[in-house]
């Protein structure tokens, strides 16, 4: 198992290298062009930047967290192949640097989705909170503007992009179904694995957050038997599953347990954090503890470690705590003690 931590870049994050070079355990950090749009190619300078700059902190930079999907492939548009072909350049130059997995998600519109980001809780930290009944009734426009309008702003999965022309977007899902949408990720695959096979990339989908679907749009990485039809769409190594604990976690009837012992092959990027869930669906971000939720954070952590797990694995969302000033969910300080919590179980599974 080898430990990461979700960087943002350089002037991009309130967390530095330096800071994140204390936290015992971490050896890759997690990282994107934040800057770059979906759909485009990125440039081969900038990825080498990123490496300098981590390498010279002593860290490696295995793990990219996301190269985002354009719509058109998601929507099957015409359009899509130029697109998929700037993704596949992508991959080879990643490969080249060095990156050994890709995360993605395959999420129509929206990336993850909370009605507050900094919602109380009783110990006086704030973490991100999700009201189901709220998102049911309300105008996804509404939401999207008071998310804008936050002050921190500035968060992967809500890119200025993504959010212009939002009523165009929603009118061209409109008679996109879940089975579209499963084939439309198999012409993606079908392209692109066998780039990264012989790139030695692995790709890893991200579990769509929450697990259902919202505002009427299709979401697919919901649930075990959706996460393996995904993994044998193209059945390779190559083709794997960033499974998030968190995300799929906020519906009770997801088994993560039973995932890893099932996928264990095809993780190579794991998540692990903690969500408690309300009866009425409703949920917040806690603590990784596992008293702190509802997620069965030792057992998720001892199925990894029966599995053999050696892919990689990072702390998620954290609490906003001790008067931290950060991106929502991506403070220093609850993320640190996250992973310590993790290492702690792991390290006692070791003995
Ligand atoms: C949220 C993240 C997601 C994730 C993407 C992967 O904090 O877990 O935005 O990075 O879904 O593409």
């Amino acid at each position: 198992m080898k430990m990461g931590f979700r960087w943002y870049g350089e002037g991009n994050d309130s967390v530095t290298l330096n800071h994140i070079k204390q936290i015992p355990g971490v050896e890759t950090i997690v990282w994107s062009l934040h800057d770059v749009p979906a759909g485009e190619e990125w440039p081969m300078e900038k990825i080498l930047e990123v490496k300098k700059q981590a390498e010279q902190s002593g860290f490696t930079i295995d793990v990219v967290e996301s190269v985002n999907v354009h719509e058109d492939i998601k929507l099957g548009l015409p359009s899509r192949d130029v697109y998929i072909e700037n993704y596949k350049r992508t991959i080879k130059k990643l490969g080249k640097a060095g990156v050994k997995v890709i995360c993605y998600n395959f999420m129509p519109v929206f990336d993850w989705i909370r009605t507050d980001l900094f919602k109380e809780l009783e110990d006086g930290s704030t973490a991100m909170f999700y009201e189901k009944a709220e998102v049911d009734q309300i105008d996804p426009i509404v939401l999207v503007q008071r998310i804008a309008d936050n002050p921190n702003y500035t968060m992967s999965g809500w890119e200025p992009e993504r959010l212009e022309n939002l009523t165009k977007l929603f009118n061209a899902y409109k008679d996109i179904k879940e089975e579209d949408l499963m084939n439309n990720l198999r012409y993606f695959l079908e392209a692109i694995i066998p780039v990264c096979e012989e790139n030695a990339i692995k790709m890893a989908i991200h579990p769509d957050d929450p697990p259902w679907p919202i505002f009427g749009l299709p979401r697919i990485i919901t649930s075990q038997e959706n996460i393996r039809r995904v993994l044998q769409l193209v059945d390779s190594p190559s083709n794997g599953v960033t499974l998030c604990s968190g995300s799929l976690g906020a519906n009770p009837n997801n088994d993560i347990v039973n995932m890893i012992r099932e996928f264990a092959d095809r993780i190579p990027f794991a998540h692990v954090r903690n969500v408690r869930v309300y009866e009425n669906g409703d949920f917040i971000e806690t603590s990784h503890r596992a008293q702190d939720g509802t997620v069965d954070m030792v057992g998720i952590m001892k199925a990894y470690h029966e599995s053999g797990f050696n892919g990689y694995i990072r702390p998620d969302h954290g609490r906003h705590i001790w008067d931290e000033k950060c991106r929502p969910g991506y403070g220093l300080y609850d993320r640190a003690l996250g992973i310590m919590y993790l290492l702690g179980i792991w390290d006692s599974l070791e003995q």
